[in-house]
């Protein structure tokens, strides 16, 4: 395998933290740690996004670009940790903010996430558009907006997800945990990962693939659409792979993603989302959201409980972020 030969911005701390959940791991009967994405960085809180946008910043700044282009839903995570990096570089952030989630609070739109992105200096553009993981008729009226002002835009799909440097992030993210595990001579023979716009966990699919010694990495549908979901994370699988000479194909079969718990619908929980949530806050102080980790939580608790998560098992739970989601969603804590 071949990482090294693309430029990589560093925009993390270095290693993200991992440590074990004590409490959590008692309560379940398997052995279970975080891997904490949700504090990697000093930019905006950091998160998933600035991972995999460590590869395409570099791209970017080669291409002379001057705006960072991008969309996600109202709430999204992806567009402020876009909104910070484009800040930390001295570049403006044209960000469209889409009717995803159909959740109706007053704040809805001035809190969390959206507040962040207003601050970090950030064009948001509101835009009524429903959910979709695909690219948009908004997205490309919004670079063209850029490129009419005399700007020079640089594309970001939903989630740095499909686009071909769009997995590079957490291919290293596996050789770091490879490293990690061998400073604490464990190794995790499930990784625990959300997944909706799937660039997260193809990267992951393919940077452990290229590990000796395999492990489940088992995706987490947040997208309540998990075909699209599915079919997302194994394309983008399949062109990282090729693109970091792995040497051998990915297939279906080594995408694992499981659908029971993206909630009634993308953005919403379900009462046993909120549990789950609940549930890690007080064992643990670790705080994920009703919109993708208390999902991904929610699965490792109820795949523990019910063995198919075997006891026994080192379980490597991913937070991938989305925290200031919550301020969104105070109705459902009240
Ligand atoms: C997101 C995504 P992928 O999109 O790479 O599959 O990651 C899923 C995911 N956890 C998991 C958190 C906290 C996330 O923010 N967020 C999107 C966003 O717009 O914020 C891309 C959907």
């Amino acid at each position: 395998m071949n990482l090294e030969k693309f430029p990589r911005y560093p925009l993390t701390f270095g290693p993200s933290p991992l440590h074990p959940l004590k409490r959590l791991s008692a309560y379940l009967g398997v052995e279970v740690w975080a891997k904490r994405e949700d504090c990697n960085s000093g930019l905006a809180y950091g998160g998933n996004k600035v991972r995999k946008l460590e590869y395409l910043i570099p791209e970017a700044l080669a291409q002379g670009c001057d705006t960072l282009v991008s969309i996600g839903g109202v709430q999204s995570n992806h567009t402020r940790q876009v909104a910070a990096v484009a800040a930390h570089l001295g570049l403006k952030a044209h960000l469209v903010q889409e009717h995803w989630v159909n959740w109706y609070d007053s704040v809805y739109d001035k809190v969390g996430n959206i507040l962040l992105s207003r601050i970090l200096g950030a064009t948001v553009e509101l835009n009524p558009a429903g959910f979709s993981i695909g690219i948009r008729q908004s997205w490309q009226e919004a670079l063209e907006a850029v490129r009419a002002r005399g700007g020079k835009p640089y594309a970001i799909p939903a989630g740095a997800s499909d686009h071909p440097l769009g997995g590079l992030g957490f291919v290293r993210f596996a050789q770091e945990v490879a490293q990690q595990e061998r400073e604490l001579g464990i190794f995790f023979d499930h990784v625990m990962v959300c997944s909706v716009t799937g660039s997260t966990q193809a990267g992951m699919v393919v940077g452990f693939a290229a590990q000796e010694r395999p492990r489940r990495v088992v995706g987490v549908d947040a997208s309540a659409k998990p075909q699209e979901t599915f079919d997302q994370i194994l394309k983008i699988a399949r062109f990282t792979a090729e693109a970091v000479e792995l040497g051998r194909e990915i297939g279906p079969q080594d995408v694992i993603l499981e659908t029971a718990y993206g909630g009634p619908e993308y953005g919403l929980p379900s009462p046993a989302t909120l549990e789950a949530i609940r549930l890690c806050a007080r064992l643990e102080g670790m705080i994920t959201d009703v919109v993708y980790e208390g999902k991904s939580m929610h699965a490792l608790i109820d795949m523990a409980q019910s063995g198919a998560i075997p006891k026994g098992s080192k379980v490597l739970y991913v937070h991938l972020g989305g925290a200031p989601a919550l301020n969104g969603y105070a109705g459902l804590f009240a």
